[in-house]
């Protein structure tokens, strides 16, 4: 591969990363926090740049310019010209034999600094490597501190570069809006993918009209045309009856729902991204889908997976709860919301519930719904002190609220399945001797470095669990404890108060299955169940395992939740095929 291929591929990461981190912080309106993910960006994306010098032994040339030639869309190519074009001779400017990217990012004034102004006050790579290599030991002399740039070296914030507004405003679109994009007849689904689209909520099979959409109760039994995009519809000549009365009348369908969190929406950053030696054009053809898409996953998620994917970032096949349920029953089929959002606890669906949760109580059928948060609750990109995560008394509140919403929400006869905390401490257990993606290439770091970084510039996304503190990893967990007792004790309790769902709870699904494979397979093969880059939540092994594991609790356990076997799925299958796909 040339080397300009490999400084415009890794520049294209850079932006991207940049933009998710940059609206990330933008949640918050908060400056210095926005400046906290400029810095996590710009310590990444220029390791990396050095990273590939290295691999490829080759310097940072002008082909910078050319970065943005990758990009397929018009609108982000000219977007990523001219942020190339403000950061490129910058960044050229500062880069000389043995600076670590840290140095670099302090210097560009993109990571806080030591009163000295200058020198950075966290670090992620070491000062020298330990198998002596140099950073950048190859720099075209003629960039090597031609001036004195520091004075000129005060960077804007990212969104106010040149360009960039293109990238923020189009992340503050994928954080302020839980609904599809593009939805002509406003009935929550989509047509496209993407945005909020199909990979989160079955594909609309009319975009002109808002009663037909998947989950609906048959119009006319969809003799002529089918009305809930479950590829059911027409009469059966011998009897005279509608298929949809023949097969699914009787079938109690049931649509599959998730309010939760990253965990929930399968949040993946493949580590390829970060490893110099593997990244190539192929591994970054997904790139501007996987944006817009928030990082998340939902159509390999546990829950609301439907299919596979077959692209090399993402690692092995599909098992979910929809899939299984769609199997049980085939009437069932394109009925899956994933309602998954980045960052959520049990504080915050309230306050988009309403919005996102487009179901009828009357026109559609019942739902099995999971309530799933993991950890946030416990988490906090603050420095975790017990004082920042919710209090039993609060996450009572919390989930009862949620609850008293869902009730004026869903069709009679739902279901609502909630999963307690994750016990946290395994994340410990399986990465703390292990090296991070972006350290592996020299092997200097490892997880408990990363962790460190992440607390210096104050974005762990879980500072009591992802830390080195074993006092603080064991109360983070007494709490997360604490709190799953809580939500179990409302599931008994609030059983069978509401008027339109009853409750059941399951000991955090995600601990059992980590707990099983530390039984089956030992405590150092743990880290094969946790996503590489964020070192935080569970992989694709890990959702298939929990998808499984959920599945049979409910088969066993609750087997109303699920419906019963449809008898006519044969004969369904025969006639309709795949029912027309996804
Ligand atoms: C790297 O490239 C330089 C200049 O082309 C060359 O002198 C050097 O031998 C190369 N190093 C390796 C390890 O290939
Ligand atoms: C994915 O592939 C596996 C193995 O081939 C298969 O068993 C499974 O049904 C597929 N899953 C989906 C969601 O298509
Ligand atoms: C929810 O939807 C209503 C009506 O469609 C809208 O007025 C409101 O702004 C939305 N709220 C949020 C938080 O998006
Ligand atoms: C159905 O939903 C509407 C609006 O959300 C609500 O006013 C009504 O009480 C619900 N009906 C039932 C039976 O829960
Ligand atoms: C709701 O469904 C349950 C059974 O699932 C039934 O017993 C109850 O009468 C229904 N309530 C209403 C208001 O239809
Ligand atoms: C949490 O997991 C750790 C190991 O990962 C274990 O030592 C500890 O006992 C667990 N804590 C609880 C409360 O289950
Ligand atoms: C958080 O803790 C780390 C040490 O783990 C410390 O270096 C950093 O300054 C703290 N950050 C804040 C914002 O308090
Ligand atoms: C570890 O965390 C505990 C609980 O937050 C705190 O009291 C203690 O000071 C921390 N220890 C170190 C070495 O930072
Ligand atoms: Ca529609
Ligand atoms: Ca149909």
């Amino acid at each position: 591969m040339s080397s300009n291929k490999n400084i415009r591929i890794a520049f294209l990461v850079i932006i991207s990363l940049a933009s998710i981190f940059a609206s990330t912080a933008r949640a918050s309106d908060e400056s210095s926090k926005k400046q906290r993910y400029e810095c996590l960006f710009c310590t990444f994306g220029i390791g990396l740049l050095e990273q590939l010098g290295q691999v490829h032994n080759e310097t940072v040339t002008a082909s910078l310019q050319r970065v943005c030639e990758l990009l397929s869309d018009t609108k982000f190519q000219s977007a990523c010209e001219m942020v190339v074009k403000f950061i490129g001779p910058r960044l050229i400017n500062l880069l000389y034999r043995h600076i670590t990217p840290d140095v670099a990012c302090a210097k560009l004034s993109m990571c806080p600094t030591l009163p000295d102004g200058r020198s950075p006050q966290c670090h992620l790579f070491p000062k020298q490597r330990s198998n002596g290599n140099l950073y950048f030991a190859r720099v075209d002399r003629d960039w090597t501190a031609k001036e004195d740039i520091s004075s000129s070296l005060a960077l804007p914030p990212f969104c106010k570069w040149p360009g960039a507004r293109f990238f923020c405003d189009l992340f503050d679109r994928l954080h302020n809006l839980h609904t599809p994009l593009i939805d002509f007849d406003g009935d929550g689904f989509s047509l496209a993918e993407t945005f909020r689209g199909s990979a989160w909520r079955g594909k609309d099979c009319n975009d002109a009209l808002s009663a037909v959409h998947p989950g609906a109760r048959p119009l006319k039994n969809d003799v002529e045309s089918d009305s809930n995009c479950n590829g059911i519809l027409g009469v059966d000549h011998k009897t005279g009856h509608p298929y949809e009365t023949l097969y699914c009348e009787d079938s109690r369908p049931l649509g599959l729902m998730i309010i939760g969190d990253s965990a929930g929406a399968r949040f993946h950053i493949p580590e390829q991204w970060l490893e110099a030696r593997l990244l190539s054009r192929d591994i970054l053809t997904h790139l501007p889908y996987v944006i817009s898409n928030e990082f998340d996953w939902p159509m390999a998620s546990f829950t609301t997976g439907y299919r596979n994917v077959t692209w090399p970032i993402i690692d092995g096949y599909t098992v979910s709860v929809y899939e299984y349920l769609r199997n049980r029953n085939l009437c069932n089929h394109r009925d899956y919301h994933n309602l998954g959002v980045n960052g959520a606890g049990t504080k915050d669906p309230p306050s988009y519930i309403r919005n996102m949760t487009i179901r009828s109580n009357v026109t559609d059928h019942p739902l099995l719904l999971f309530y799933e948060f993991v950890g946030n609750d416990v988490c906090n990109k603050h420095n975790d002190t017990l004082a920042h995560m919710t209090t039993p008394e609060q996450i009572k509140k919390n989930v009862l609220h949620s609850l008293k919403i869902l009730d004026t929400l869903l069709p009679n006869g739902s279901h609502v399945f909630m999963t307690g905390l994750a016990n946290g401490s395994f994340l410990w257990e399986g990465l703390s001797t292990r090296y991070h993606p972006i350290g592996r290439l020299n092997q200097d770091i490892r997880y408990p470095e990363f962790y460190d970084f992440l607390s210096c510039i104050g974005v762990n996304p879980c500072g009591g669990w992802m830390t080195t503190n074993d006092t603080l990893r064991r109360l983070t967990t007494e709490r997360a404890e604490k709190l799953s007792e809580v939500i179990e004790g409302v599931a008994k309790e609030y059983r069978h108060h509401f008027k339109n769902f009853d409750l059941e709870y399951i000991t955090c699904p995600l601990t059992t299955i980590v707990e099983d494979w530390e039984k089956s397979h030992g405590k150092d093969k743990i880290w094969q169940l946790i996503e590489a880059t964020d070192g935080f939540h569970p992989n694709q092994l890990a959702n298939n395992l929990i998808a499984e594991h959920v599945w049979r609790f409910m088969e066993k356990k609750i087997p109303h939740f699920i419906g019963p076997v449809n008898p006519h799925n044969a004969k369904i299958a025969a006639i309709f095929g795949d029912q027309g796909g996804y």
